[in-house]
């Protein structure tokens, strides 16, 4: 994917490998397991400034962004998760970012292609991102503009990259429409667009989106580990009765 112009700074992971960053800076695990650590937007000097995990091709690598300092120009704050690709040849983009945006036209075009990939929380929100075999969890966005991240690897079964499949699921009155009714097990990110007139959303294995407003789109990644038939609903009062309900199975 290649990268034009944007309005924020050098990503946290070219920066520590320029020096510009200190070792105790970044959080650093390998192997299984997770990690948790406060996450300070990189814009602004001092405290930790991502979390990286470093594999044999790739690093895995969450950071945050805030309007301040380089990025005071950006159109949107939140949390960046990428991955970093060793073998990319020199001058391509080794960076992948994960969006957070389903249907990001607009920005991409008024700020470039960071503008649709900071993840980002509410007041007593979390958010999970299932991402290259590993969860990203948002628990908590700190006052100073800071974030308390949580990076688990998922089990060694689906090791780095981990395969992830996504479905497209068309919402509306009062119907879902899945562009496919099963997947492997292992990553699947429902890229959910509400077609209709109503708000709606979309619910399963105990994972929903935000409520999609109409012509809107939301994603969420759900990683099954287990074969077999889950339901999905639309959880507003009402439309799963009405038929916003279905049956999605895992093989
Ligand atoms: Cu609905």
């Amino acid at each position: 994917m290649a990268w034009g112009p944007h309005p924020g700074g050098m990503f946290a992971w070219h920066r520590w490998k320029l020096g510009w960053l200190d070792p105790d800076q970044i959080a650093c695990f390998s192997g299984r397991g997770q990690i948790e650590a406060t996450i300070a937007p990189i814009g602004r000097p001092g405290g930790t400034k991502a979390i990286v995990f470093r594999g044999s091709r790739s690093a895995y690598v969450a950071e945050v962004r805030q309007p301040i300092g380089e990025d005071s120009a950006i159109c949107k704050k939140g949390v960046l998760i990428y991955a970093v690709d060793f073998q990319t040849p020199a001058g391509q983009a080794d960076i992948r970012l994960i969006p957070a945006l389903g249907d990001p036209t607009d920005l991409l075009r008024r700020c470039g292609p960071h503008a649709a990939a900071p993840h980002d929380i509410g007041a007593g929100e979390v958010s999970r991102v299932s991402a290259f075999g590993f969860r990203f969890e948002l628990l908590e966005a700190l006052a100073d503009g800071s974030y308390r991240i949580r990076v688990t690897r998922a089990p060694a079964r689906s090791a780095e990259p981990a395969a992830s499949r996504t479905i497209r699921v068309e919402a509306k009155e009062m119907k879902f429409a899945l562009s496919a009714s099963s997947a492997p097990r292992g990553t699947v990110v429902f890229v959910v667009r509400n077609t209709g007139k109503l708000v709606h959303d979309f619910k399963i294995a105990g994972r929903k989106t935000p409520l999609i407003r109409p012509g809107k789109t939301a994603r969420l990644g759900v990683t099954f580990t287990r074969r077999g038939k889950y339901r999905y609903v639309c959880t507003v009062r009402g439309h799963a009765a009405a038929g916003m309900k279905g049956t999605f199975t895992v093989r």
